[in-house]
């Protein structure tokens, strides 16, 4: 295998590294198992599959507080699993079943948890990011000192409503983190070819926003990183910037002709910078666990996964009578 980044011993203890194998493990094998029960046709529609950014998520939910909120794209099984949301529930909605998040009727771009802070999952593409803005400024307006992780692409970055929202976020001093998941494509178009500049993160200078890059395939470094802008944010400094570069290794969604790049491309990737093997080696070589501790974690995400899978299949679908249900609301919303 190629050179790792194995030699710094890092700052962390056995049980946190313990925690983000375990953590970026279940969204790998979760997804694995989404991407079978869609080839097998129990799930329909779009799914995009989060594997190789696991510890995008893993890495930022290291840094937040209970209270603080998330918002997100299509891509969202993982942030989802990674703020607490219960796989079962996921996995349910993914087949479109009664027990799903959103009852069967949102499927995979679609899901809520008010209890875990998630506010979706978002099919439009740049849509979330004035929405995320929208909830920082609940929070300021309320006077307390949560933020929001608004996590979007590096293909949404170059979209007209992400600079409206960066002029407001900062001149309102929003308490949010504009994560830019730089996974150097959109659908099947390299960052190169689409986008003017390489370094995202610069984009808020005009508006006086301060930015920084980091390895999104290093959750330690994404933990790290994510502290600062924490801080950035919660002591009322204004919005900060994260472009944390990460890659892909399945398809944009599950329909994806794959042309634009080559299987060596991928490969290379996972054999040299993948996540979750980086966790394993440090955790291996610093004496934090034995192999035989891993495989006993290996063996519990499996349950976990497959335990979703069958709460999915035995969960039935909506009943008709839900059709008209959920469509729209006319309770105006109370405080939070
Ligand atoms: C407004 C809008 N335009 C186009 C699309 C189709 N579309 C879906 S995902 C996508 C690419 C977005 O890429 P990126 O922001 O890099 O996110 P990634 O899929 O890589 O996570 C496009 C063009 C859409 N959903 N919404
Ligand atoms: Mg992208």
């Amino acid at each position: 295998m190629a050179a790792r980044r194995t030699t710094r011993k890092p700052n962390v203890s056995a049980d946190e590294l313990k925690a983000f194998y375990k953590d970026m493990l279940l969204i790998r094998r979760f997804e694995e198992k989404a991407g079978q029960l869609y080839g097998m046709g129990l799930i329909g529609g779009f799914c995009h599959l989060y594997i190789g950014q696991e510890a995008v998520v893993v890495g930022l939910e290291a840094a937040a507080e209970e209270g603080d909120k998330r918002i997100t794209t299509y891509r969202d099984h993982g942030h989802m699993l990674a703020c607490g949301m219960d796989p079962n529930g996921v996995m349910a909605e993914l087949t479109g079943r009664e027990g799903g998040y959103s009852s069967g009727k949102g499927g995979s771009m679609h899901m809520f948890s008010k209890e875990k802070d998630f506010y979706g999952g978002h099919g439009i593409v740049g849509a979330n990011v004035p929405l995320g803005a929208g909830l920082a400024f609940a929070d300021k307006y309320l006077g307390n000192d949560r933020v929001t992780f608004t996590y979007f692409g590096d293909g949404a970055a170059n979209q007209g409503q992400v600079y409206e929202t960066f002029n407001m976020a900062s001149l309102w001093k929003l308490p949010v983190i504009f994560v830019i998941e730089n996974n150097q494509y959109a659908m099947g178009t390299a960052q190169k070819r689409s986008t003017s500049s390489a370094d995202i993160h610069t984009r808020g200078e005009a508006f006086g926003i301060p930015g920084e890059a980091v390895d999104g395939m290093d959750v330690l470094a994404v933990k790290a990183a994510g502290e600062k802008a924490v801080k950035h944010c919660r002591s009322g400094e204004g919005p900060y910037i994260l472009e944390v570069k990460t890659y892909r290794y399945r398809g944009h969604s599950m329909s994806d002709p794959a042309k634009y790049r080559t299987r060596e491309e991928v490969q290379k990737i996972r054999e040299e910078k993948d996540a979750i093997e980086h966790v394993r080696d440090l955790l291996l070589t610093g004496e934090h666990a034995t192999e035989e501790d891993l495989k006993a974690i290996d063996k519990e995400i499996k349950s976990v996964v497959n335990a979703s899978a069958d709460f999915a299949k035995d969960s039935p679908e909506p009943h008709p009578d839900e059709l008209w249900t959920d469509i729209i609301t006319d309770v105006a919303p109370q405080n939070a």
